[in-house]
């Protein structure tokens, strides 16, 4: 077992803080980002925790991402609120255009936040529980870098493109919340095997040659797989689809492109979409959130877990007992701060 070092939510907080803004990044920007970084850590999401400040750095290091480009708001429909992050980071374009995203679907019942030109490295539970914390259902989708090869195939195509989803519950139940990348698994989990030597299980990946293999560093210079076969397959095409040619932003394979084998954060844009209950059932409103707590029930009677039940349960315990954290990554982060 690797060691493991014990710190305070606020200790990861300031950490990450610390090393974007000595590396160079505004304050707001830095902010934004740590936020999300701490949020990751909390919920045991390590791949999107403070694994990322080392790629984060690295992005800032390249030069490629601006340290400090302020976010701009457009409004080009009704129901469509675009965010230019003009090639920042995107957690302060998002942060930025949340509040436009809510009115518009409180006014016209589904509306749209389009961010464009945004370095992303983010879990993407954080937006959509932001949304349904409004009372709103979210949906939310990016590309990355071509990793992913198609069903039948085994070259990258197809970023690992997340999906996630957010469904208000009455309070205090937490959201009905699924996050996932639509390849087999994130690529961060396949970069934390490799960072500890440690083998992936067959379906992640495969070689260079094509062939399936269990070593991640093989993996990461060959192809992933998507998860379910063709279904992931046909998801994560939707995805190049839906936040890239729909938005007019990078797809996968130009994202990677751009990078010019920088190992910077991937570069392109981002589509989420609020829909509200009680814009869509007025006075049915309540019957309707009760159908859905009784589908909630016949998933949990029968054992089954519900997807985020075991990340709000690590949330619980980090904010009781802080978070333990591998200590050869905190040394690299400290490295960091020279
Ligand atoms: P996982 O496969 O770890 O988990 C996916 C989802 O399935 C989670 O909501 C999880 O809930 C749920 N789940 C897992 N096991 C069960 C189960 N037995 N029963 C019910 N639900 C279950 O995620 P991925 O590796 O695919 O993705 C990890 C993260 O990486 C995501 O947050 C994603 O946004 C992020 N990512 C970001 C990218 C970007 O470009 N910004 C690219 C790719 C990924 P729980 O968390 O409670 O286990
Ligand atoms: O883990 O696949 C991933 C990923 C890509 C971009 C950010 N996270």
């Amino acid at each position: 077992m690797s060691e493991k070092i014990n710190l305070s939510l606020d200790q990861v907080y300031d950490l990450a803080l610390l090393a974007l803004t000595h590396n160079g990044m505004s304050a707001a920007h830095a902010a934004a980002i740590a936020d999300v970084i701490t949020q990751g850590q909390r919920d045991e999401c390590n791949s999107h925790g403070l694994y990322r400040v080392l790629v984060c750095v690295r992005t800032l290091r390249s030069g490629k991402v601006s340290p400090d480009a302020l976010p701009t708001v457009t409004q080009p429909a009704p129901a469509i609120t675009r965010v230019d992050a003009h090639q920042a980071y995107s957690l302060l374009a998002f942060q930025t255009g949340l509040p436009s995203l809510i009115e518009q679907a409180r006014q016209q019942g589904v509306a749209a936040l389009v961010i464009r030109n945004c370095f992303h490295f983010s879990a993407l539970w954080p937006e959509v529980e932001a949304i349904a914390r409004h009372g709103l259902v979210g949906l939310a989708m990016t590309p990355s870098h071509a990793w992913v090869a198609p069903e039948g195939g085994h070259k990258g195509v197809f970023g690992t493109n997340p999906l996630a989803f957010a469904w208000p519950r009455p309070n205090p139940t937490e959201p009905f919340v699924f996050d996932f990348a639509t390849s087999a698994i994130a690529r961060g989990d396949i970069e934390l095997h490799a960072r500890q030597n440690k083998p992936i299980p067959l379906g992640w990946g495969v070689d260079t040659n094509g062939n399936p293999t269990t070593d991640a560093r093989a993996v990461l210079e060959g192809a992933m797989q998507t998860f379910g076969g063709h279904k992931g397959s046909a998801l994560a095409a939707m995805i190049e689809l839906m936040a890239a040619a729909l938005i007019g932003d990078m797809t996968s394979a130009e994202s990677m492109a751009f990078d010019q084998g920088t190992g910077a954060t991937p570069c392109h844009g981002e589509l989420l979409l609020a829909f509200d209950p009680q814009r869509f059932l007025g006075d049915e409103l309540a019957l309707n959130q009760q159908r859905a707590e009784t589908l909630f029930s016949a998933i949990t009677d029968q054992g089954a877990r519900l997807p985020s039940q075991r990340r709000f349960a690590a949330r619980k315990r980090s904010e009781r007992d802080g978070v333990w954290v591998d200590a050869a990554l905190l040394r690299d982060i400290e490295q960091l701060l020279n």
